[in-house]
């Protein structure tokens, strides 16, 4: 039988973001749930991910002659309503029937940049018009054949995507054991990367990763940038030396991730690396961070941290799969909305002004 998930377009009534992850659980086939929810091993680093951003805190600035904060930046030459752009996330008809054309939809609406997968549901020409006119971003897995990584960059140069983002960190599947238990496999076909991976339906989250390439290394990130003549940005990243490796090789940035806790469980929370990272590269390039924002003071932590934007993955699909285009539009005003808040009650006027925001380290149990 073919695999069918939710057909939901409209508003969502949803208080907070964790709100939406239990609702989602209700219209989305279990085994598609799971593979969008869960991580890998113990889910330690999924969970610290969340509860890290408890390690700094904010304390508020007050007579700062604050009102009606602007939540909006520039970032990539690109003018942003706030701080957050869309993640890379595989196979959004997991969670919508729809699929990419909502979830690029409800972006472009929002204002925002939609970084579209490699293992996109939806071919490349579909999800670039959706956007009507807004950014967007190619999530590049790599092949282990040269002449279809370039058909790939070429298909991708047609469309006017403005930069290619390397995944480094996910050469094989993370330990999901969720996805064992619930027998998970890909029900659906990965349309982009069809030349190395024809037959994606029935196979493992593993079996997909293992058709791309294994061994990267900076040749590559020099390549992509070489042959696509784009912006290359590597994901990845979690320490100095790695942002170092990347830099040396041309990245245009750094992408702060461990993946949402789906590839190394026993890592660092992604908030944790961020310091370090951002320190590493001191301005030389934009930084991005992803995994664990749920929360408008989580993004401006991450921003006072160093990161330029943040990128949303899971709480953006649980809109998609609650509210089509319009849940995903939500998701990205409900955050904006909070974070709105968290500014005008630390004191903070711009974007700019969350940049030069010390964030104090947290003296309590951070395990609240
Ligand atoms: C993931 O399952 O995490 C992918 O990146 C495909």
């Amino acid at each position: 039988m073919a695999f069918t998930s939710s057909n939901a377009e409209g508003p969502v009534d949803f208080f907070n973001t964790f709100d939406l992850e239990k609702m989602a659980q209700d219209v989305v086939p279990k085994g598609a749930f799971g593979y969008i929810a869960s991580g890998a091993g113990d889910t330690f680093t999924m969970h610290e991910n969340i509860r890290s951003f408890n390690h700094k805190l904010i304390v508020p600035h007050t007579l700062m002659d604050v009102e009606d904060p602007d939540t909006s930046t520039v970032f990539a030459g690109e003018s942003l309503p706030a701080p957050m752009i869309m993640a890379p996330v595989a196979a959004h008809k997991l969670a919508n029937n729809q699929g990419e054309v909502a979830s690029a939809k409800g972006v472009a609406d929002y204002g925002s940049l939609y970084t579209i997968s490699s293992y996109s549901s939806v071919d490349l020409p579909e999800v670039t018009k959706a956007l009507h006119g807004a950014p967007e971003w190619f999530q590049f897995y790599y092949s282990k054949d040269d002449g279809i990584n370039r058909h790939i960059m070429d298909r991708v140069k047609e469309q006017g995507i403005k930069a290619i983002v390397l995944t480094a960190d996910a050469m094989v599947g993370g330990n999901r054991e969720t996805d064992a238990r619930n027998g998970f496999t890909f029900p659906i076909p990965l349309p982009i990367v069809q030349e190395y991976l024809p037959d994606s339906v029935g196979k493992s989250m593993d079996y997909v990763y293992k058709s791309a390439k294994q061994k990267l290394s900076p040749k590559d990130v020099e390549y992509i940038a070489q042959y696509s003549g784009l912006p290359v940005y590597v994901k990845g990243p979690q320490s100095k030396e790695d942002v170092e490796r990347a830099l040396s090789a041309g990245a245009a940035g750094i992408w702060v991730t461990n993946h949402g806790g789906r590839q190394l469980d026993g890592g660092p929370a992604s908030f944790d690396s961020l310091q370090e990272v951002a320190k590493a590269v001191d301005h030389r390039v934009p930084v991005i961070f992803d995994s664990g924002i749920r929360r408008g003071q989580h993004v401006f932590k991450a921003i006072a941290s160093g990161a330029d934007v943040v990128a949303l993955g899971r709480p953006a699909i649980y809109g998609l799969a609650l509210g089509g285009s319009v849940g995903v539009k939500q998701v990205f005003e409900k955050l904006q909305a909070e974070l709105k808040l968290v500014m005008q009650l630390a004191g903070t006027q711009t974007v700019e002004d969350i940049k030069h925001f010390e964030l104090r380290d947290n003296p309590y149990d951070p395990s609240f």
